[in-house]
Parts: structure tokens; C-alpha cells; sequence
């Protein structure tokens, strides 16, 4: 089995999302100017995709050096770690003070003061769409939806997975890995996901990316797959026991269907964090799915599945086009779907 080198956080057992200082892992410092692909001195802003003021994200389509780029911009949690020095080396202005009631506006230190930024560049018009601000509908995908519709579609449209295989061949994020099973059928590689900063537990978020590269999605899954389930299920969990001291208990881990990147993976975030995609109609709990397979081991490969799809998304039209769509819902198959009722036993009480 392979090592998962600690890096940084003691194990305190249980340490309800509090952050010891050394979980921020080294990162390579870009000063502005810099020759380098993440230099964003020069971002030509050409539209505001979404301003989401409650989540404090904002995504931005523009140019860095010619090239279309979209930019994320967010801020992040408080680090409990480093309060002391924020009350300590800010600098505070007086806004208004009435009876017990003050306001200031308070000015941390530089480094104390961080945006998150992701850019991604080149970005693809499939990429300026999902970020963008759009009504989504619900689409129930019949199992020959599925193979009509959808399959097709994504053979042809999907995202680049790229930046998976780079991780899996550790061309990229080798240093962020957390935990990994070199198991060719069996093993996964763990690690921070991007929309995570590492810099506090509180919104902590990793993903859980499989070696094998013949499943695309949670459609895919059979009970041949049981073993790799409950691997990454309870591999993934003792990691993070380990790595970050955070108990399975207060893990939420789940599949997203349909996901935005068709090879199998897992996220793992911490309950407290009402991450993105965490909803009941993308959010499909791990130990669920290995559930419904103990079940039915045909199970995703027949049910109808639902799931949002965003207005601007290919697959809606798709849909719309195969006449799947009506009065802006999916014309529901569901009860003509065969499904093996001898499977299910149904209890009744007298009367
Ligand atoms: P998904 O369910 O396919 O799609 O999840 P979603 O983006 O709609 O959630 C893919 C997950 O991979 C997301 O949580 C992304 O934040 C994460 N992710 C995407 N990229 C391109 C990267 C990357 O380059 N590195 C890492 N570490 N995570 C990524």
C-alpha cells in the first residue's frame, strides 16, 4: 500500500475543523509581473459571469495575454489559527460608535488578507457556460436516455480530462497528494480539491480520483465495482482521520451526477461546509451507492436518473431536441421503465 506522507497537521483526534498552523503546505510565491502563466496583472475583464454576494465568489470572463481566461475570485473563511495576529497588527478605523454599538473597518496585514483566485486559461466556451449565471431545470435520464442521449453527447463534448491524467502520472499537484492507492482496479489517488486553500479545516474539500479509467460516471457503476467503493470509502475516510484529524462521522462523501468530468471520482468535505453540488439532485451519498448496489447490482445502469442541468448546457438541448423536454420539465418515462419489482419485498401491516 502506498504511503500517506503526513504534511503539516498534527492528529489531535477530533479537532472540530480547527486548523493548526501548519496546514498550509509551502506554496510558490508569484510577485506581480511575473513571466508566468498565472500573471494576472494584465486581465482584460470582459464580462461578469456571476457574482454570487453570499458566498463572496465572484467569476470572471476575460484575456490574459490573448487567450480567453475565466476568473474565480473568493473569499475564504477566518483562520482561528491566526486571529491573535489579526487583532494585533491591523490597522482600525472608526466608523461609528453609538452607546455599547461601534463599527470599524479593519485593515489586516498583506498576508492575512488573501483572495483565492483559480483561473483557468485557455478557457473553452463550455467553460465560460458553466460558470455563467443561468436558470437550471431537472432532467430525468431514462436508462436508454442514457445511451441515447447523454452517452453520445458526452463521448464528443465532454471537459478535457487532462488535468486528471496529469494527477494520476503525476505531471501535476504530486506535492499536494494526501494519500493514494497504486492499486491498478482497487486504488485512487486523494487529494486537496481545487476549490479548497488548504489554509483551515472549516471548508476542507478532497477528491478522490480512481486509477482505472473505464468508469465515466456513477452510470457506469455495477456491483463488480463494490470493491472499489468501499476501498475509497474507507481508505479515503482514514486518511483524512490521519492526515487531518477529522472523524468519517463528520465527512460528507459523495458522487455528482452528472458530474462535470467523466472519470470516477469522489469528494470528500466536512459537513459543516455547505459546499457547491452538495444538493439532492446532484449529490449522490457514497455509502448509498454502494447500498443500492448490494441491491441491485444493475442498479444505475436501469433506474432513471435526475439531475440539474443549466440552461446554457449542451446536454439540455440534446434533450430538448430528442422531444425529451416538455413545458420546460423532461416528459417523465419513469413509470415505463421495466424495473425488477421481484427484487423488492414490500411489507405490509394487516388491515
Ligand atoms: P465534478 O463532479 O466532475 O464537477 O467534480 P463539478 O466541477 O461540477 O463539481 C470535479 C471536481 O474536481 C470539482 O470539485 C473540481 O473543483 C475539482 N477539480 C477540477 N479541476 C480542473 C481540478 C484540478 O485541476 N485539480 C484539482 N485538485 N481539482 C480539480
Amino acid at each position: 500500500m502506498a504511503d500517506s506522507s503526513k504534511r503539516g497537521v498534527c492528529d489531535t483526534g477530533d479537532n472540530d475543523g480547527k486548523a493548526s498552523p501548519n496546514l498550509i503546505t509551502k506554496k510558490p510565491k508569484i510577485e506581480p509581473g511575473d513571466a508566468h502563466p498565472c500573471d494576472l496583472s494584465g486581465f482584460g475583464i470582459q464580462k461578469i459571469l456571476r457574482d454570487c454576494v453570499r458566498e463572496k465568489t465572484i467569476f470572471v470572463h476575460g484575456k490574459v495575454a490573448e487567450k480567453e481566461a475565466v476568473v474565480i475570485l473568493e473569499k475564504t473563511p477566518f483562520n482561528e489559527d491566526t486571529l491573535d495576529e489579526l487583532f494585533r497588527d491591523s490597522q482600525f478605523t472608526l466608523e461609528s460608535n453609538n452607546d455599547i454599538y461601534t463599527t470599524f473597518q479593519l485593515q489586516p496585514p498583506a498576508h492575512l488578507n488573501v483572495i483565492k483566485t483559480t483561473l483557468v486559461c485557455p478557457a473553452t466556451e463550455k467553460h465560460v457556460r458553466k460558470y455563467q449565471e443561468q436558470d437550471t431545470v431537472l432532467v430525468e435520464e431514462t436508462a436508454e436516455d442514457y445511451l441515447s442521449i447523454t452517452l453520445p453527447f458526452l463521448k464528443n463534448q465532454s471537459f478535457s480530462l487532462q488535468w486528471v491524467y496529469n494527477i494520476l502520472e503525476k505531471k501535476a499537484e504530486a506535492d499536494r497528494v494526501v494519500y493514494e492507492d497504486p492499486d491498478p482496479n482497487l486504488g485512487f489517488v486523494l487529494l486537496p480539491d481545487f476549490k479548497w486553500d488548504q489554509m483551515q479545516l472549516d471548508n476542507l474539500y478532497l477528491i478522490a480520483i480512481v486509477h482505472r479509467r473505464d468508469v465515466k460516471s456513477l452510470r457506469d457503476l455495477t456491483s463488480e465495482h463494490l470493491p472499489l467503493l468501499r476501498n475509497i470509502e474507507e481508505k479515503g475516510k482514514n486518511a483524512i482521520k490521519e492526515h487531518y484529524g477529522i472523524q468519517s462521522n463528520k465527512l460528507r462523501v459523495y458522487v455528482h451526477y452528472q458530474p462535470s468530468y467523466y472519470h470516477f471520482h469522489v469528494h470528500f468535505n466536512v459537513l459543516k461546509y455547505d459546499a457547491p453540488g452538495t444538493g439532492v439532485e446532484k449529490a449522490h451519498l457514497l455509502s448509498n451507492i454502494i447500498q443500492n448496489l448490494e441491491c441491485d447490482d444493475q442498479y444505475y445502469r436501469t433506474r432513471t436518473l435526475t439531475f440539474p442541468l443549466r440552461e446554457l448546457d449542451g446536454l439540455l438541448a440534446r434533450f430538448k431536441e430528442a422531444g425529451r423536454l416538455y413545458l420546460g420539465s423532461v416528459v417523465s418515462q419513469r413509470g415505463a421503465v421495466p424495473y425488477s419489482t421481484s427484487k423488492m419485498k414490500i411489507t405490509r401491516g394487516k388491515g
